[in-house]
């Protein structure tokens, strides 16, 4: 693990797609901390979508700018030709996708064009552009392809088993990535994460809404939280120490497939809990089904409810990850546990309802 971590950067140009994304946010800061050039990728947007990228962001007027955006979309085969052909990277990161399961579900084809075409449009720039010996590649693949798998925890040899368009999509990108690695000896690697989250998770996703509204019913700025599947299990970790693990598969001499997980899986009923009693609100959940309630242990309140909008047309109960691999071959292990991610998102969180005066509940 020390060897790998002491690989520098200096001389070498890294492409990110989705930098503006959670993971593009940690990994561009890793990659500049260790010398990288970074070249990221961002969408056109009608509102300001860099805001996690802002204390990295170089004017590019400056001299020899070590972050260069580009606008581009996984869904514009070209426009990934020209960015690839012009920044000739060493390294490629492809993180963007739409990544939210629930939202693939009312936008499959756009999905599967994104994330699973995407991922087909960049592998062949590289092969179009003849860079297969000189460019190694990353596919975020997700432990969402497992859905229903049995085997329990997931390993890399588990049987895939999706369960949502995103996941199928996904899987879609996870063989290509091999097959182009066996077919073109293309060092290609996928990165099979589970769950990780952050301050900077995107904020219709679960632990962050319930972190968000947490602070948000603090602060007497929002009445209640609705979720959908209480009962849901996921492996959550820290998307810093994730990102870190992406870099280290490219660091390697042969490319592969790893698991990054805890080996913890938590429910959101118990996630909710202890989100609400970082924030000094002890509260128990009563009743069951569509009519279970966190109630505050002291006020009688009820602070959060079952809305079934957010209940999926088929969900992944459970998932749980077994990052051995990774561990025995990359010196990856993860370090932040779920209780103390918890409490690492609610203190940020109140942080920053303190200075926002009217948020607006996010749906998702
Ligand atoms: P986010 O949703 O936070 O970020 C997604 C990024 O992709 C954003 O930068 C987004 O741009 C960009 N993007 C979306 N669609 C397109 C498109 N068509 N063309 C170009 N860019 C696009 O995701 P995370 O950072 O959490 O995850 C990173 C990757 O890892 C994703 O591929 C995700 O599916 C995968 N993954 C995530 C896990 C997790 O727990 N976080 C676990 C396993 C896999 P914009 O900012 O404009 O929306
Ligand atoms: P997931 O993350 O689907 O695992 O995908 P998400 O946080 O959206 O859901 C986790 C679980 O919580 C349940 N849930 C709710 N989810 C949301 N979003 N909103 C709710 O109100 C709610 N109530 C309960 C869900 O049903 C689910 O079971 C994430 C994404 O980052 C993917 O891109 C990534 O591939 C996987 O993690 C690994």
């Amino acid at each position: 693990m020390e060897q790998s971590d002491e690989i520098s950067g200096v001389g070498k140009r890294a492409l990110v797609t989705g930098i503006t994304g959670q993971d593009g946010a940690y990994l561009a800061r890793l990659l500049l901390e260790k010398g990288y050039e970074v070249h990221g990728i961002k969408r056109r947007s009608s509102s300001f979508n860099t805001g996690r990228i802002e204390d990295i962001y170089e004017d590019p007027h400056v001299p020899d700018p070590r972050l260069i955006l580009h606008y581009g979309d996984l869904t514009d085969a070209t426009n990934l030709i020209r960015i690839v052909q012009e920044t000739q990277p060493h390294e490629i990161y492809n993180l963007a996708a739409q990544s939210h399961v629930q939202v693939s579900f009312e936008t499959p084809e756009y999905t599967a064009n994104s994330d699973a075409m995407g991922t087909l449009r960049l592998l062949e720039a590289i092969r179009i552009l003849k860079l297969e010996g000189s460019t190694r590649f990353y596919q975020a693949s997700t432990s969402e392809m497992y859905g229903t798998a049995q085997e329990v925890p997931q390993t890399e040899t588990t049987p895939f088993q999706p369960r949502s368009p995103y996941a199928v999509a996904k899987l879609y990108a996870y063989w290509i990535t091999v097959n182009y690695r066996e077919a073109y000896g293309i060092h290609a690697s996928n990165g099979i994460l589970f769950n990780h989250e952050s301050p900077l998770r995107g904020e219709t996703f679960v632990t962050r809404k319930i972190t968000r509204a947490v602070a948000a019913i603090a602060f007497g700025k929002q009445d209640r939280l609705y979720l959908g599947n209480l009962d849901a299990k996921r492996d959550w970790g820290h998307a810093k120490e994730y990102v870190r693990g992406m870099w280290l598969m490219l660091q390697q001499d042969v490319p592969d497939d790893y698991v990054l997980a805890t080996g913890h899986t938590t429910s959101v009923r118990d996630f909710t809990r202890w989100a609400f009693a970082d924030a000094g609100i002890e509260i128990e959940f009563r009743g069951e089904g569509l009519k279970e309630q966190g109630v505050c242990k002291k006020s009688g309140r009820v602070l959060a409810e079952i809305d079934p909008r957010y209940f999926r047309p088929t969900e992944v109960d459970l998932l749980i990850g077994d990052a051995s691999k990774a561990h025995n071959k990359l010196g990856w292990q993860h370090e932040t546990g779920v209780r103390e991610l918890a409490r690492e998102m609610v203190k940020a969180d109140l942080e920053l309802m303190g200075n926002t005066p009217n948020p607006s509940p996010p749906h998702g």
